[in-house]
């Protein structure tokens, strides 16, 4: 008889064996006979979540005694992918479990890919989160997530007639084993209503908000299990319920249905991601969330405070946030009324804590992507905080003036209130005044942000600004996304490398090894043959694993240029039309995005690409040379595939316009070539890796600059290029759209017009480039160096060594052993 303790947390293939039909028992009721595959990866899941939970309760009863200084990551997304592959690998027990799965009868493949991944975010910043999260746990730093448990997260993706259609996202369908609901943690949250002023008996000045409507925000936990550490921290997502109040039942007497119908106002908070990356325009469900997880998140904080600590005006001893760019940002208004109106901190007193709590992580260049609100909007959800942030500005002013006396321009730029039109509260304002520091995400891109929208903060706070490179975990996208690579590293040089990826430059003799290169190559082209199935899988489309894989994955946007790739695409579409017999590097042309709903560039983009796929794959002078697949609803499972397969990694934004990219990331680690601008962590890359790894091509930041001051004319560059005027006039000409003229003008007469992104000034460097490419591609030795040399200098791009240095310069926290208790 095998105690409980030992039956739960055991790892022998019999205690497995006997854990799974437990659980497919008892959670999902079933007989093997009768059980899906849903319900053995239900049974499964629950298997591997209670040998996390030992660790997690662990960590949470460590952190409580020792009161250790703890960071709390806010962000309105969080892109977890799926966790079964992930926790199992971390843990260690893959193997285990693989046979165990066997034993049954069951294939661990097919149970991985049941999964739905829970999509609570567009794209980079939220994958970033999740990454964060990752390496904060394996670095065993105290820490939780806050945010959003959206019911329907990312939409997915299909593609009709080469078009965009959004499908609503319905990942919580059949149950989510991996979160722990907290029904008894629940905030309150206020909205709307008004304010009102007393003096207290104490001759205290006070304000009461006398809301409109009340929200409860309920805990929803994730465990994060680091890499072989006992180390399971807490993301915690808030879900709204509708609070049914005595006040509430009143209030609607005799009107049931009415109160049914504001129940479901009230969830609505909690039940859709905005599917934008970027605050198109200013509605209020957006801010209600901003706020609702705001809030949530700082009286669970305070809440787990008092627990031990009476004294609130050291809160920021024991506390650091970092806010996710400015979707928290409200947070420093909040905070604030908490201390203040809740409880009871004199001003001063207050907005010292705030303004040693909060740190602000900047993720954007582009102006008209800073996030503001019009007053009335916030007057009418938010008037409390309204009066607050006046109060918190007017105070910031006073100082301001001290530094620029007589002086109206900074004061008006610098203003938490935007005044030069219909007035607003500038996020990103409010953000700077409230945070101890702020960083940017890439070098460029600290500098730039120096240099232009922070300028004036920079001015004002310098000590405030650092830069803090992205990075992205290896465990999750190397050692789970290509067992193939990381076994043949691991046999060379241990598998140290996988909590310290420093340690990939023990690879770099290998470069030389003719051996080495071999298996190499072969590895590569495992995973590209992975790919191929998959691609005929899901499209029909039939690739060659030999050709050159020139995949370009990321969100849709006109500024990450997908439609240069496209005129590279058609460029040589159009040689081999010239001369069918043309000696050529074949390629395989890989797309994978989404555009959002409203972005109608962007699904015209992707019309593009499909349309040029369903010319160029059809037509018989291209043999098969070229291929184009667009491979619909990318996301963190579909990236898993596709970077281990690709040779070429497309990071061709207008330079200065991606504040760092992280996809360029997760290539490069998997030994893909770059082609790339001088953009965002590109610049960093390319330095790790040494300029003749890297295909660079384009204008630099400052070329473009000095374009666009001088007045660009994108006219000059087609006039001047006749290859580049053929390829547009091809596309013009309705040879991909059926003879259809029209379909694709608003994309072109943009090009020919203002050409925003500077497409007709980089179009001949990146065919150029792309020739190089071609070149270098047919000396496969050569390309299997370049290759081993770009994952072997890819160490500092592990979020493990951007979270180190957000702990050593901002956070001021260090890392705490847990034991396993029982
Ligand atoms: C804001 C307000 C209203 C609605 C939506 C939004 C919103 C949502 C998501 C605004 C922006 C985002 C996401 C931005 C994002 O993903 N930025 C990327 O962040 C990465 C991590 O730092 C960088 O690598 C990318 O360069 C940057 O584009």
């Amino acid at each position: 008889i095998v105690a409980v303790e030992d039956d739960r947390t055991g790892t022998s293939l019999e205690t497995l064996k006997r854990a799974i039909m437990d659980n497919l028992f008892y959670l999902q009721a079933r007989f093997p006979s009768v059980a899906s595959r849903n319900d053995f990866y239900m049974a499964l899941s629950y298997t591997v979540r209670d040998r996390l939970l030992q660790r997690w309760i662990s960590t949470a009863e460590t952190y409580l005694q020792q009161g250790s200084r703890t960071v709390c990551y806010f962000s309105a997304e969080f892109l977890l992918g799926p966790h079964l592959g992930n926790n199992l690998i971390n843990l260690g027990i893959r193997q285990e479990v693989e046979e165990a799965v066997n034993e049954l009868g069951l294939d661990i493949e097919e149970l991985l890919n049941q999964e739905e991944e829970p999509g609570l975010g567009n794209g980079g910043l939220g994958r970033l989160a999740a990454c964060y999260l990752d390496s904060m746990a394996t670095l065993e730093i105290p820490s939780f997530g806050y945010g959003i448990r959206y019911e329907f997260g990312i939409f997915d993706q299909e593609i009709r007639d080469g078009w965009q259609v959004e499908v609503t996202d319905r990942w919580l369908r059949y149950g989510n084993p991996w979160e722990i609901p907290r029904p008894e943690v629940r905030m309150p949250v206020k909205f709307g209503g008004h304010t009102r002023s007393y003096t207290d008996s104490d001759g205290h000045y006070r304000v009461i908000w006398d809301a409109h409507h009340v929200v409860e925000g309920v805990a929803y936990d994730t465990p994060i299990l680091g890499y072989r550490v006992n180390t399971a921290n807490t993301l915690r997502l808030w879900r709204a319920e509708a609070v049914e109040s005595f006040d509430f039942q009143a209030f609607n007497t005799g009107n049931y249905y009415g109160a049914v119908r504001d129940k479901i106002t009230s969830e609505n908070i909690t039940k859709v991601l905005y599917p934008n990356d970027e605050p198109l325009q200013g509605k209020e469900l957006r801010l209600s969330q901003q706020y609702f997880f705001s809030s949530s998140s700082l009286q669970d904080m305070i809440r787990i405070y008092l627990q031990h600590n009476p004294d609130l005006s050291k809160f920021h001893q024991k506390f650091t946030v970092q806010l996710n760019d400015t979707h928290p940002a409200i947070s420093v208004a909040e905070l604030m009324r908490l201390l203040v109106d809740d409880h009871h901190l004199d001003w001063n007193t207050a907005w010292n804590v705030t303004q040693h709590t909060f740190a602000y992580t900047n993720h954007t260049l582009l102006p008209e992507a800073l996030e503001k609100w019009p007053i009335a909007l916030f007057q009418y959800l938010l008037p409390r905080h309204l009066e607050i942030i006046f109060e918190i500005n007017q105070r910031f002013l006073d100082q301001v003036r001290l530094h620029y006396p007589g002086q109206s321009d900074p004061l008006a730029r610098l203003s938490i209130i935007d005044e030069s039109g219909e007035r607003y509260v500038r996020m990103a304002n409010l953000a700077c005044v409230g945070s101890y520091a702020i960083n940017g995400v890439a070098a460029l891109h600290t500098e730039l942000l120096k240099a232009t929208v922070l300028h004036d903060f920079y001015q004002l706070y310098p000590e405030r600004f650092s830069n803090k490179t992205n990075g992205v975990t290896p465990r999750r996208w190397v050692v789970l996304s290509n067992p193939g690579l990381t076994g043949l590293i691991s046999e060379q040089i241990g598998d140290g490398w996988i909590k310290d990826l420093d340690q990939l430059g023990q690879l770099e003799p290998l470069a030389n090894d003719h051996h080495f290169r071999a298996c190499w190559g072969k590895t590569k082209h495992d995973n590209k043959v992975a790919l191929a199935e998959h691609i005929q899988a899901k499209t029909g489309i039939i690739v060659d694993p030999n050709s050159l894989f020139d995949i370009q994955v990321k969100r849709i946007h006109e500024y990450k240029r997908q439609h240069l790739n496209v005129l590279h695409i058609i460029t040589l579409y159009q040689q081999i039309k010239d001369n069918p017999h043309l000696d050529i590097t074949p390629r395989t042309f890989i797309f994978g995005g989404k555009a959002a709903p409203g972005y109608f560039t962007a699904k015209l983009m992707i019309k593009l690409i499909t349309a040029v796929g369903d010319v160029v794959n059809r037509d018989p002078d291209v043999a098969g040379r070229l291929k184009v697949v667009f491979l619909p609803d990318y996301n963190v499972t579909f990236g898993q595939r596709v970077y281990p397969a690709a040779d070429l990694s497309e990071q061709i934004s207008t330079a200065g316009l991606e504040a760092s990219g992280t996809g360029n990331m997760k290539f490069s680690m998997n030994g893909a070539l770059t082609i790339g601008t001088l953009d965002g962590a590109n610049v960093e890359i390319r330095e790790e890796v040494g300029a003749e790894n890297f295909f660079l091509f384009g204008l630099t930041t400052p070329e473009v600059q000095a374009l666009g001051a001088k007045g660009y004319q994108p006219w000059d560059y087609i006039q001047s290029n006749p290859q580049l005027k053929r390829v547009l006039d091809l596309i013009a000409s309705g040879h991909f759209s059926h003879g259809d003229t029209n379909l694709f003008q608003p994309l072109l007469s943009g090009l020919w017009n203002q050409d925003k992104y500077y497409l007709m000034a980089d179009y001949q460097s990146y065919i150029d480039c792309q020739q190089q490419v071609s070149q270098a591609y047919q000396n496969r030795e050569q390309w299997l160096a370049m290759s081993i040399l770009n994952t072997a200098r890819m160490g500092k791009f592990s979020s493990d060594r951007s979270i180190q240095d957000y702990c050593r310069d901002i956070w001021h926290v260090s890392p705490v052993i847990i034991k396993l208790n029982g």
